[in-house]
């Protein structure tokens, strides 16, 4: 498998630590975002939304970070991603997407870059707007996790799953913006505990060959 990936990407680095997670081994070709690599007409070919991550498995190309964890759930069952109880698993689902469709999109480079370019908007306001995002959503995340009947060391119980998949890349994300997690206390605790793995620890943005 060859997956196209940036290292402060965390739609890419979902997928890293879902192959890691998995076992998978895999090739790395890096797509430098800042450098708008994204835009190659190769790249665009792939992906014509100009994103990664991207992912070839053979002829399969696969893209969408969600459709492509789950694409990884399904041909390589072991670990499994998500419980058994469908209520779980729709739990389960639903704290992914709260990060990918509610939070992510907000912060993404190509988002950012409008505020600052067409709309003319300022560094500190373009800041003021990540901030005001991130948070909002992770709250609710916070609130949601720690209300949960489930306990555990990871979002679902004790192994690391579909959520913890999508979380640990959110909160990289908000601390290299400087967003104060400090009172997402049970966030904080899962992403300790994510961070003791080493499926995690190889997928980290400063663990990349791209690390800048
Ligand atoms: N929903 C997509 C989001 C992918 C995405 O937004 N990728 C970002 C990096 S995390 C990207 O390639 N941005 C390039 C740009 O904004 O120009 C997924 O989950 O794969």
């Amino acid at each position: 498998m060859k997956l196209y990936s940036y290292f402060r990407s965390s739609g890419a680095y979902r997928v890293r630590i879902a192959l890691n997670l998995k076992g998978i081994p895999y090739e790395l070709q890096p797509v430098n975002l800042p450098r708008n690599e994204q835009f190659t007409a190769e790249f665009q070919s792939m992906n014509p939304q100009a994103l990664v991550p991207v992912l070839e498995d053979g002829a399969n190309v696969l893209v969408q970070s969600l459709a492509i964890v789950d694409y990884l759930d399904e041909t390589y069952p072991k670990p499994p991603f998500l419980p058994v109880a469908p209520a779980a698993r729709a739990w389960v689902r639903s704290i992914a997407l709260a990060i990918a469709c509610e939070i992510h999109p907000l912060n993404n480079l190509r988002v950012l870059r409008y505020l600052t370019g067409p709309l003319g908007v300022s560094e500190e306001a373009k800041n003021t707007w990540y901030h005001h995002w991130v948070k909002l959503g992770l709250q609710a995340v916070e609130e949601r996790l720690s209300r949960s009947s489930v306990r555990g060391s990871f979002c679902y119980g004790d192994a690391p799953g579909l959520a913890d998949i999508f979380l640990i890349p959110q909160l990289a994300n908000g601390r290299r913006y400087n967003v104060d997690l400090s009172g997402f206390t049970t966030l904080l605790r899962i992403e300790e505990n994510c961070m003791r793995l080493p499926a995690f620890q190889r997928a980290a943005p400063s663990a990349q060959p791209d690390a800048e």
